[in-house]
């Protein structure tokens, strides 16, 4: 959708394990795509392990900024060193996601992030919806010299506030528990598309 897409990629999606992190960073993704980013052309993704493989971790952070990306969103949980190495590296603005798995471990990650030393600012998200709002702030800030963009936000804002309505006409109209059944019969199809979807 962007003017800007021709100069490649403007907000990278990297993570410290994929296999580990998709199922969260993900929702940066699908934020992006909500405000009509396209995935590969406006926003590109990185496996970068700063535990296993610190060099290719390193220069990402200091190349991407003369590659063209604008925002670097990082995904890590446990010991989550990468999205802090990337802030303290990294000339652009980056946005932490503290990835969970479990309590404890999404703890520590958080920890990790929100606890960074004076001078070294890396903004903080957590869990899925973190990710997801990571992917709305890179957008707001990418909106301040993108026009399409901030109009495509304000059609997502407009789309926040119709939905409430319609729910709470819909609890209105057809009653609770009516309401109620049908959101169980919507989530057990969303499962079942989910499960045949992988295998
Ligand atoms: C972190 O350690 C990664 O971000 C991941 O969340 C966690 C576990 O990684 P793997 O066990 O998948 O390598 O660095």
């Amino acid at each position: 959708m962007s003017k800007k897409k021709s100069q490649g990629p403007r907000v990278g999606i990297i993570m410290g394990s994929a296999k580990t992190d998709m199922e969260t960073m993900i929702k940066s993704g699908e934020a992006l795509n909500r405000l009509g980013l396209i995935d590969g052309t406006d926003y590109e993704w990185g496996n970068k392990s700063v535990h296993r493989t610190p060099d290719r971790a390193e220069e990402y952070a200091r190349t991407a900024k003369e590659r063209g990306v604008e925002i670097i969103i990082a995904g890590a949980g446990g010991s989550a060193h990468l999205p802090g190495m990337v802030a303290s590296m990294s000339k652009l603005p980056v946005l932490g996601v503290a990835v969970t798995s479990n309590p404890d471990v999404l703890n520590r990650a958080l920890g990790s992030m929100i606890g960074m030393p004076e001078g070294k600012p890396l903004a903080t998200f957590q869990g899925e919806s973190g990710a997801f709002n990571a992917g709305l702030f890179a957008a707001r800030i990418l909106s301040l010299h993108d026009p399409e963009l901030a109009d495509a936000y304000e059609v997502y804002e407009a789309s926040l506030v119709s939905g409430v309505i319609g729910v709470d006409e819909d609890l209105a109209t057809k009653g609770g528990h009516v309401f109620y059944d049908q959101l169980l019969a919507d989530k057990a199809a969303k499962e079942f598309a989910q499960k045949t979807y992988q295998g």
